[in-house]
Formats: C-alpha cells, structure tokens, sequence
C-alpha cells in the first residue's frame, strides 16, 4: 500500500500497551490492533506479536493465512515500514519441517498445522479405521519425541513432584487394556454451519470422526502407582499435557472433571499402541490419553503429563475454544469464562454414501450407508433414512459392534436400503439418530449455529440426482 506513512520498527517498539495502542507488523505492513484484541478468536494471545512483526507466529498458527483474515488485517494498517530487511535464516526455518509423510487420500482442512479427514466411503469402509486414515486434528507442528528418554509425568498439584515412568515401564510393568472408541473433533460437521453463516474454524466436512482399538495401561493403574486413589483425592480436575509447543513456549494441554475420571477410571487409557501398531506421530507417538465418549479436544497426544488439580487446565484450548454458544452470540459479545468446557459429544449421524450431487445408478432405490455415535457410552438404538426429504422413514440395519447400548464407546456403522420418489429428478437423502437416551438430532442447523462452529448435529442432508 502506497501513500501511507512509514514507521521504524523502533517505532512500532513503543506501542506494546493498551494506553500506548497496540501495533504490529506483517511483512512490511503496520497494524494498530488495539480494537481488535478483544476479537480475536485467539485470545490475548495476539499481545505476543505486541510491538513486534507477528510473520513468526503466523507461520505457526497457520490457520492465519486465509485471504479473508488478510482482509481482517488490512481494516487496521496505519502504514508501512521504513526498512524492508532481509528475511533471517531462522525466520525461514518451517516449524513444520519435521512433520510426518500422510497418506494421499487424506484431505487437508489446512496444511500447516495439518489437519485432514478421509473420503467419507472409504472412512465407512472398515469398521476401524485404518492408522493411515485415521483423521488428523494438529494445532502445532508434530513434536519428535525420543522414545528412550521420554518420560510420563504424574502427580497431584502442589504436593509433590510425583512419579515419572518411562516408555519401557509402562510397556512391562503394567497389565495392557484394550478399548474400542470413536473420536470426534467437535468441529466435524463444521461446513455445514459455515454454509448458514460464516465460523471461525476449518472448513470440515463429515469425516473429521474415526474409529480405532487402543491399547496401554488404564489411568486407575498409573495412579495407583504413583501412589493416588482417584476416588478419594481431593481435587476436582484431572489435566493432561502434550509434548507439541507454540511459539509462546506453551503446549496443547485439556482437563476432565473428576466425576469423570472417577467413572471412567478403568476405561481411560494411557495408549501406547492404536490398533496394533505404535501410535503414529500424528496420533501422538509415543503416548496419547483416550478418554471414551469424550470429545476429541481432550484426548491429549503427546501425553507427557497427568497431574490432579483443583482447576481446569490453563491452555487456551480448554479456556477458550471448544465451548458452545448460542445463535446470537459473537466475536463482540462472547465470554468463554461462562461457558462449560465441551465433554461428552452430543448425538450424530452422517451420510457417507451417496455423496453429496451424485447421480445414482438406480432409479427405483438407492442404499444409502453412514456412521451414528453418541458421547457418554450411549450407544445407538435407531437410525431413520428418508429418501423423499423427509416425508417417509425407514429404519436402517445397524452393525454396533456388539456393544452395550450403554457402555458403547465406538460408533454405529449403519445401511439401509429405501425406495426413491417416483418420477422426480432430484432427492433429498436424509439421516438422524437416536440414541439410548433417546436423544435425538436437532432438525435444522439453523438453531444451533454458533460461532465457533462446533457441536454440528443436525439431521444430515444429501442432494442426488435420480436417473431416467
Ligand atoms: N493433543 C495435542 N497434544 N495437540 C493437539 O493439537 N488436538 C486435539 C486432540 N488432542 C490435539 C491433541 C483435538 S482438537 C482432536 S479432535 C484430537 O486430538 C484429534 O485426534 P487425532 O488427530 O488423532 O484424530
Ligand atoms: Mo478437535
């Protein structure tokens, strides 16, 4: 931008504050955001970037680079900087560099962090989903973690170092505990809400959900161990911390309540192993927490801490992401100290095939297949298909894995096979669940959009077109 006044960087220096505005530089521009800070969807995190050029942290949190939050960014440019200087090496280094290979079929929702689901027929293809095909949910760069040195930290706040076990130890010295759960990022499903009204956060389709076995010790064991007893500490959360770091030096972290943990003692999971295999470095190699039933957001790869607190954990993720609002409620208005923390998932279904504008190759039905899940254990009783945009519903065939409908941590694959209106060119497929709640799924999107786009479980529509 030309005719704008140029400042020095020594300049920009001086407005770190509130009182002295808050500017910042990206590439050669300078921004006052001092009216933005209470916008942004990060938080105070943006202070960091506070007097400085904020190009580093962009190239970390790379859900930035989006020509509509540019477009956000050049509302506020006062100017430009006087002297445009050479990149430095360091800045150059990509924090992503040591990222694992991924499989081709994934598709990315951002790159840097990576952030992928799989084709939705082939994510209902095998009752577990593949290591490879599993969906990716990174906020940070992957971390390498050397396994003969890593170590699992677990203690109760405030009271002691507690104990430390190596990989080793918790391979050997521990009985191994399978379980069987689906994980959902909260924000599966998101597309949908963005179609309504645009969201912050990735643009995710219907298969940011997988299913898998995993294996390690139970949390009640590596408690028991580090001498705790779950059920009379006196604490109310239990935090979780990963290994991956933001340029801030702060890592992923999340908490569960205690009522939670107590409940689930011997089905939480220290997993070392995902259906067989070590756990692959996007999944959390080499240790991950699985709590079953829970949202995706608190299952911590790259565990490398347990500790019992009175609070919550402090991360911005736990603070301030992954709550739910409602419909009126926006970036000017929202306070994420009063909402509760998303836990247990509410109920879902999604259609996986046919996929949406397909022209079918029958005329008379069409077998339309997909997934349902519920947080909590709740399991699946029903699934109804229509294929007539709701008029008619049949009931679908469901493969629940043989679990109890009230411990049933993994999802419910379902098909059905349903008759096509007559002499009409186009079709709305339609799904909803019910589970053993006998919760059911909103109807429309409309009432439960919300900011962040999360929690997105209204009855699942496909369009197809129907042959001659
Ligand atoms: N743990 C760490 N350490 N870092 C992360 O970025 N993402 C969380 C959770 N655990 C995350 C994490 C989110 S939001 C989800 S949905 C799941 O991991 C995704 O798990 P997956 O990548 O194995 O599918
Ligand atoms: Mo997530």
């Amino acid at each position: 931008k030309t005719g704008l006044p140029t400042f020095s960087k020594t300049d920009v220096a001086k407005h770190k504050t509130a009182e002295s505005r808050i500017w910042v530089t990206y590439r050669n521009g300078v921004y006052d955001v001092t009216d933005y800070v209470s916008e942004h969807p990060g938080g105070n995190k943006i202070l960091l970037g506070a007097g400085t050029a904020i190009d580093p942290f962009w190239e970390m949190y790379g859900v930035h680079k989006q020509a509509e939050i540019f477009a956000v960014l050049e509302k506020y440019r006062i100017g430009n900087i006087t002297e445009v200087e050479e990149v430095k090496e360091t800045d150059k280094k990509d924090s992503y560099a040591n990222d694992p290979k991924r499989h081709p079929a994934l598709k990315p929702a951002s790159e840097k962090p990576f952030n992928a689901e799989p084709p939705p027929s082939l994510l209902i293809y095998s009752y577990l989903t593949p290591n490879d095909l599993f969906f990716i949910r990174n906020h940070l760069p992957v971390p390498v973690v050397d396994p003969k040195t890593f170590s699992l930290q677990v203690a109760v706040e405030k009271e002691n170092e507690g104990v430390k076990l190596s990989l080793d130890d918790l391979k050997s010295k521990f009985p191994k505990k399978s379980v069987t759960t689906t994980i959902q990022c909260s924000g599966n499903r998101r597309s949908e809400m963005i179609k309504i009204k645009s969201v912050k956060g990735l643009n995710w389709g219907n298969a940011a959900i997988s299913t898998a076995e995993w294996s390690g010790v139970t949390l009640d064991t590596i408690l028991k161990h580090s001498g705790i007893d779950i059920d009379k500490a006196d604490c109310k959360h239990v935090q979780f911390e990963g290994m991956d770091k933001g340029p801030d030096g702060a890592t992923y972290g999340a908490s569960i309540p205690i009522e939670i943990a107590r409940c689930l003692k011997n089905e939480i999971i220290v997993a070392y192993a995902m259906n067989g295999t070590d756990i692959p470095r996007d999944h959390g190699y080499p240790l991950r927490i699985i709590i079953p039933g829970i949202v995706g957001a608190r299952q911590v790869k790259w565990l490398n801490k347990i500790v019992l607190s009175n609070e919550e954990s402090s991360s911005h993720w736990q603070q301030r992401d992954y709550k739910g609002f409602n419909s009126s409620t926006d970036w000017h208005n929202v306070d994420f100290s009063k909402a509760h923390a998303i836990q247990e998932l509410p109920v879902v279904s999604a259609i996986c095939e046919p996929a949406e504008g397909q022209m079918l190759d029958d005329a008379e039905v069409v077998t339309v297949k997909g997934y349902a899940w519920s947080g909590g254990g709740r399991g699946i009783y029903r699934v109804d298909v229509s294929a007539d945009g709701g008029k008619t519903w049949h009931e679908a065939d469901l493969n629940t894995n043989n679990q109890s409908p009230f411990k049933a941590w993994a999802w419910t694959l379902w098909e059905a096979t349903v008759p096509l209106p007559k002499e009409s060119k186009n079709t709305l497929l339609i799904c909803k669940a019910i589970d053993s709640s006998y919760n059911c799924q909103p109807d429309s999107v409309e009432g439960i959009w919300n900011l962040r786009g999360v929690l997105s479980n209204a009855w699942h529509r496909v369009s197809v077109t129907i042959p001659d």
